[in-house]
């Protein structure tokens, strides 16, 4: 047989596609080399979203529209290769929630798991599931699948908060539900405190048993981490490319607070300069405290306090701190572990 194709191959062959194409078939050889690829590939770019600019656009927002009426008022921090998506990263959402005084972001609940991170001012609250938890900068809560929730700021500044939700990850499954219930504000049966008690001291209710995967704790207030993170830093040696870095656990398994989301918080000594890393988890970073350069895929961005940075996954980072710095990040590695799909390099 000849290996030339015969002069008349490419039109018998465009015409088989044609046919097989209006009974919804396609040949796999025309776009196996786009589907299983060497490594990842991803449109995500990194990006650096500066609190100076986005402060200011938050104060606008609020003057245009309630929270009432927007029902959630949320700047979406779109990655610049993934516009018009509504996501940080291919599989999470992010953006700057602004909730102003006397205002209440009314009651809902829905399939995707949410947490916030707080950026700027006290007196707010978010109730989960009739626990209303007040916040303050640098406290991470949750918001976990199926949980009512609503936001209500009784206090007199306006506060700023970045949500991370999984919303790309539920619509990949199809398995979004939302719901509304009548009451706007839930009614609040028990306080922080009671679920600080049963679950935050390192012990447990003794007849504490679950099936979920979300953690019983929605409340990790900022100075128990940053706490820890000193403690730490002042007992073992800094990782040449993360600092000392901890992540949030679900008090009950020892897991990540969510099924989809993993959490961080890490402090980077006055001077680091942090060794290149990658990882396929995409990083979305929220400042806390100090100044730096986030270095990623070839661009540099100055950070300093409540910016919020991107890593895209598979694409090299370091960070390199001016001044002492505290940094919180969220990724689905959670997700990818499950899968067997995670990997890292140093
Ligand atoms: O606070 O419930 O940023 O439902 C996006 C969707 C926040 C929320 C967002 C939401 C919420």
């Amino acid at each position: 047989m000849s290996a030339v194709p015969k002069p008349d191959t490419q039109a018998e062959r465009k015409a088989f596609y044609d046919r097989i194409d209006s009974r919804n078939v396609t040949p796999l050889w025309e776009v196996l080399h786009g589907l299983i690829i060497k490594e990842p590939n991803t449109l995500a770019q990194p990006f650096l979203w500066p609190w100076a600019q986005m402060r200011p656009w938050l104060m606008e927002a609020g003057q245009l529209i309630s929270a009432e009426e927007a029902e959630r008022r949320v700047l979406v921090l779109e990655n610049p290769g993934l516009r018009g998506k509504s996501r940080i990263t291919n599989s999470l959402y992010a953006g700057l929630q602004l909730i102003m005084p006397g205002e209440v972001a009314p009651a809902h609940r829905h399939s995707q798991s949410a947490l916030r991170f707080v950026i700027e001012g006290n007196g707010a609250y978010t109730s989960v599931d009739g626990e209303r938890v007040f916040m303050a900068p640098g406290d991470f809560i949750i918001t976990p699948s199926w949980t009512y929730h609503d936001h209500g700021n009784p206090g007199n500044e306006p506060v700023v908060w970045m949500d991370g939700l999984d919303v790309a990850i539920v619509e990949l499954f199809d398995a979004q539900f939302l719901e509304r219930p009548e009451a706007r504000v839930q009614s609040t049966s028990k306080t922080q405190g009671e679920s600080f008690a049963r679950f935050a001291t390192t012990m447990l209710p003794v007849n504490y048993k679950t099936t979920s995967h979300t953690s019983p704790l929605f409340w990790y207030p900022y100075d128990r981490s940053r706490e820890a993170l000193h403690a730490l830093s002042k007992a073992e040696p800094v990782d040449p490319a993360q600092g000392w870095k901890l992540r949030y656990a679900n008090p009950g398994n020892g897991g990540y607070p969510m099924p989809t989301i993993a959490t961080f918080l890490q402090l980077l000594p006055k001077g680091f300069k942090g060794q290149d890393y990658r990882s396929t988890d995409a990083t979305s970073f929220c400042v806390m405290e100090g100044r730096g350069t986030f270095h990623c895929g070839g661009q540099s961005f100055a950070y300093g306090p409540k910016d919020v940075f991107i890593a895209p996954s598979w694409r090299h980072w370091h960070l390199d701190a001016d001044e002492e710095s505290v940094i919180f990040s969220f990724s689905d590695r959670p997700v990818q572990q499950a899968l067997d799909l995670w990997r890292e390099q140093v």
